[in-house]
């Protein structure tokens, strides 16, 4: 079997099954893929460093060995919280409002991803297969390219890929987007982001698409398709029969006092349309005053990004609307909303989800959501609870059975909280079994196989592309 050469911004392998902590889906998702290869996991190891050394920092934790560099300040600020996160991160959400376009993070961007091919290309031998991650190393591939690195590589995004008509607002678009071309299959989380690249591409570029999705350039074909990715089934539905999990669910279903819980959870960002959420539960309270004393809202976001300012604004934002929403609907023993800013165990979090009568999940704009997937397979098959689900999450293509809802409707978002508390159990129970066969069936293993597959060549009719290619 090829060795796997996994890169991504950041390296992060939880000590424990049941270790605390925010990580994002990535991180959850990518750790699973590594224990089953061998391999290396190559990544900014989160920390400052005065002047870049380019020393490789090897460790072995949990069957994963992980090479770690570290960053100067000006690193972090142009290429993490300046290109990443002020430039692609809104941009690739449909949020040109919030982007920035500024050419000192461009070039710190650039400079990142060199300093992480210079880095990476003496771990590389020939018959690894490379596996690069996400929006902020897009032109990794292209520089490992220059190094002469001839292996099959790919990259997977996992934001969602922005309409033609909103990326040409990027100065230097094209050179960003042919710098991706050079890796051998590039993946989106879902149909709708694929085709959003293969229209800028056809339009954009002039460059022809094939029946089959392949995009043909420089005499290549590039595979380029849809492999949305899953949660790990087996582990999230083991931790949720834990003990851990019992006493969260326990403790939690006491504290709320026979009330129907809603729950969200979600990294305290933006696209995941928080504000919105808040108001839209302030819309139902008000609604339905009779019910307004008889569910309550848990929010679990812990903050993100705290050095970009419109995630500074996000949570100022929310803490007003809870304080605005708690202090009308609220009497000396009930508060509506609870919000609380800080990660939690994963098997807590199971336990949370089980006891939560809705889950809650109404991203702006998602590439996936693994949150999502996470609410279903945490729930008790013989009593599940309801998923509400933003149309504008990658998800949605899946889940199909959750009660689909526009995030941006306020009016919308009420009466699915008011559909899901009156549905009965045998409507609950239907939806449930789709949705539950699809997390099952289509998980972190499947993801990964596929990609996995396609980057070794055996995407097209069996013939190995690494054949086609040469
Ligand atoms: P994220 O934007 O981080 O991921 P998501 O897919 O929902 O969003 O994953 C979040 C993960 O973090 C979940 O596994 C969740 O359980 C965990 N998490 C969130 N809050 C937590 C808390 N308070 N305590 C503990 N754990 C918490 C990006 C993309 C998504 C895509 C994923 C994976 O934005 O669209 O689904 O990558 O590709």
């Amino acid at each position: 079997m090829s060795r796997l050469i996994v890169i991504s911004n950041r390296v992060s392998v939880p000590k424990a099954a049941g270790a605390a902590g925010a990580q994002g889906g990535l991180a959850v998702a990518l750790n699973s893929a590594l224990r089953e290869h061998r391999g290396i996991w190559f990544g900014w190891s989160g920390q400052e460093t005065e002047e870049f050394t380019g020393h490789l920092n090897m460790q072995r934790i949990n069957d994963v060995t992980t090479a770690t560099i570290d960053l100067e300040p000006q690193d972090i600020d142009e290429y993490y919280n300046g290109y990443a996160n002020r430039t692609l991160w809104p941009l690739f959400h449909y949020r040109i409002d919030l982007t920035e376009y500024d050419r000192n993070f461009g070039e710190g961007y650039e400079r990142v991803n060199a300093r992480f091919a210079d880095s990476v290309h003496p771990l590389i031998e020939p018959d690894d297969l490379v596996w690069v991650h996400d929006y902020h190393l897009l032109p990794l591939g292209s520089m490992l390219r220059q190094k002469g690195v001839k292996n099959r590589m790919g990259l997977f995004l996992h934001t969602p890929w922005p309409p033609a008509r909103l990326l040409v607002s990027l100065p230097f678009h094209e050179r960003l987007v042919g710098s991706m071309l050079e890796y051998d299959v590039i993946g989106f989380q879902t149909r709708e982001w694929l085709g959003s690249f293969l229209h800028y591409v056809e339009k954009e570029m002039g460059l022809t698409v094939n029946e089959d999705g392949t995009i043909e350039y420089d005499g290549r074909q590039i595979v380029a398709r849809a492999f949305p990715i899953g949660i790990d089934y087996k582990e999230f539905v083991e931790g949720a029969e834990s003990d851990e999990a019992q006493e969260a669910y326990d403790h939690l279903k006491a504290s709320v006092r026979g009330r129907k819980m809603l729950i969200g959870v979600d990294r305290l960002d933006y696209s995941k349309g928080l504000g919105e959420r808040f108001e839209s539960f302030g819309r139902f309270l008000g609604d339905y005053p009779d019910l307004a004393s008889k569910v309550v809202l848990l929010q679990i976001a812990p903050p993100s990004r705290g050095d970009v300012a419109s995630y500074q604004q996000i949570r100022e934002d929310l803490e007003r609307k809870t304080g605005h929403i708690n202090g009308a609907h609220a009497d000396v023993a009930f508060v509506p909303i609870r919000y609380v800013n800080r990660g939690y165990p994963r098997r807590q979090l199971a336990g949370f989800y089980r006891a939560a009568d809705i889950g809650l999940v109404t991203p702006l704009r998602d590439g996936m959501n693994l949150v999502a997937k996470e609410y279903v397979a945490a729930q008790n098959p013989e009593a599940p609870g309801v998923l509400i689900l933003s149309q504008f999450a990658g998800a949605a293509l899946q889940l199909t059975d959750a009660l689909l809802v526009n995030p941006h409707s306020i009016d919308e978002v009420s009466e699915a909280i008011k559909r899901a508390l009156d549905m009965p159990l045998s409507e609950r129970r239907q939806r449930h079994e789709k949705l539950l066969a699809s997390v099952r069936d289509e998980d972190v293993v499947f993801w990964r196989d596929a990609f996995v597959k396609a980057l070794f060549g055996e995407a097209t009719n069996g013939n190995s592309l690494r054949e086609e290619v040469a």
